[in-house]
């Protein structure tokens, strides 16, 4: 019997191809508010799942009692209730690596913005007032050889400290779990306490995964021990900081700017005072946002989920204590 696979983010017609020759295929359009309601009702008859962006809750997938996988496009994992994907055997894969250079080129793209004052400055010669010099008034501040501080020493965290010691000769400090030798070697890169690292680093940049222990990490304490003259980047999740914070951080001149792309609601509200401080470069969680990693991770989603509605281990297993409870359910 062929499997149902219901998808709730656009395919390329090649993948959409690849994908279709496996399983049976219902597209659910990216599922807003309304997309939620067929979401919902095409559920029952899932084996398996692919998309991004939706938390994907108990109450959502008690709808769907033959769901074998969850194929997510993306790498962070936080939409997921990995206890109930266990006890439930249901695999979830993600897309780790194909995305890890373009979301750090995001990173440095909103290093670079904030610093160098790019969104404001041009929005003046757009908006016709241009008209004489820059002065001090808008002279932005250097990247090159100021310290990266990186909180996070992943794919995307090492993707970042390469960029800054080896393209802009920035000294590099981080903070993770535990210490990272290689990183240590390759970048000389220096491990910090969370708090030194909030006192030392010119940049600081959060590409920590949101888990129960992050979410929240960064609030008005952390704030208070960072410089004047540092600004602060987040590539990660929003909910990793007390974003009521953060704008009272900016709008006392604690830090001297923020380049965020990802927020603790998404879409940000327009009304959001984030909105109305010009030290702040705000993009729409485009991290991964390029025609070719985008491709490149949905052709890894649906690679992922053809080996798990196969019975296959597939390549990217986020929760192997699934797979041990199908295999044992397999076992004669
Ligand atoms: C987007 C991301 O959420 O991979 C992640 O965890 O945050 C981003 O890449 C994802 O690409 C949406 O499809």
């Amino acid at each position: 019997m062929r499997k149902q696979v219901v998808l709730y983010k656009k395919l390329s017609p090649a993948l959409m191809t690849r994908l279709q020759e496996r399983a049976d295929v219902i597209v659910i359009d990216e599922p807003n508010r309304d997309g939620l309601a067929r979401l919902r009702a095409a559920l029952p008859h899932a084996h398996g799942l692919l998309g991004a962006s939706i938390k994907l809750d108990a109450g959502l997938l008690d709808l769907a009692p033959h769901l074998e996988a969850v194929s997510s496009v993306s790498v962070g994992i936080d939409n997921y209730d990995l206890e109930y994907l266990d006890q439930r055997g249901i695999l979830l894969t993600n897309t780790p690596d194909v995305l890890t250079e373009t979301t750090a080129d995001t990173g440095f793209a909103l290093i670079l913005a904030t610093a160098r004052r790019v969104v404001e400055l041009a929005n003046l010669v757009r908006n016709g007032q241009w008209t004489s010099n820059l002065g001090p008034l808008h002279f932005g501040c250097d990247v090159h050889g100021k310290t990266l501080g990186i909180i996070g020493m992943g794919r995307i965290g090492e993707a970042l400290a390469q960029r800054g010691h080896f393209g802009f000769g920035m000294p590099v400090v981080y903070h993770s779990h535990s210490p990272k030798p290689a990183v240590e070697k390759r970048f000389n890169a220096g491990y910090r306490t969370l708090d030194d690292l909030l006192k030392e680093a010119d940049f600081i940049c959060l590409t920590l995964p949101l888990t129960a222990e992050t979410e929240g990490m960064i609030g008005t304490e952390q704030f208070a021990l960072m410089r004047p003259q540092s600004i602060f980047i987040n590539i990660s999740r929003g909910k990793v900081v007390d974003e009521a914070a953060l704008i009272s951080a900016l709008q006392n001149n604690q830090i001297r700017a923020a380049g965020l792309d990802v927020f603790e609601r998404e879409p940000l509200d327009p009304t959001s005072p984030l909105l109305t401080l010009n030290n702040v470069v705000a993009t729409p969680h485009m991290g991964s946002a390029t025609h070719e990693t985008r491709e490149a991770m949905a052709r890894c989603a649906v690679e992922n989920l053809i080996s798990a509605l196969a019975g296959e281990r597939p390549a990217n297993l986020v929760n192997p204590e699934a797979w041990r409870k199908t295999d044992s359910d397999h076992k004669p």
